[in-house]
């Protein structure tokens, strides 16, 4: 079910358990401001989330609230997964569904790092 990005940050969801460690995850990176692990049901051959350790609902929440060195942080650590997984010769799509009508189904901000074979061009 997709999400209203707009409503409080739900402490329950399924990757803020994740953060803490109450559910398992192939963690493939990790430092002070983020967590990337393997997307449970991959859509291409390879396919890494990345989050921030913060409580941000949305990547509107993130880019409105979080201070600048989280951002920084953030999207230093993104650039840093995809170098270490060795995807930057061949290329990687980056994707951060944000609310309703993008389907995003897990109120905590998350990058989705799609790699590992021609992927196409952006349809929508
Ligand atoms: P989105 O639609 O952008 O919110 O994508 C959510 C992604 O999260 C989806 O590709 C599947 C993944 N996912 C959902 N639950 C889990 C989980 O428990 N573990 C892992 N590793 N991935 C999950």
């Amino acid at each position: 079910m997709p999400v209203d990005a707009t409503l409080p940050y739900d402490d329950q969801n399924i990757f803020a358990k994740i953060l803490r460690g109450e559910i398992p995850s192939k963690t493939v990176f990790e430092n002070e401001f983020a967590l990337a692990f393997n997307d449970i049901a991959p859509q291409a051959p390879t396919h890494i989330l990345v989050i921030p350790k913060g409580a941000y609902v949305s990547w509107d929440d993130f880019s409105a609230r979080a201070p600048d060195a989280e951002i920084l942080g953030f999207v230093r650590a993104v650039g840093e997964v995809a170098r270490a997984a060795g995807l930057v010769t061949s290329g990687y799509r980056l994707l951060a569904n944000t609310g309703l009508d993008s389907h995003q189904e897990v109120p905590h901000l998350h990058v989705h790092i799609f790699a590992g074979q021609p992927l196409g061009p952006m349809l929508i």
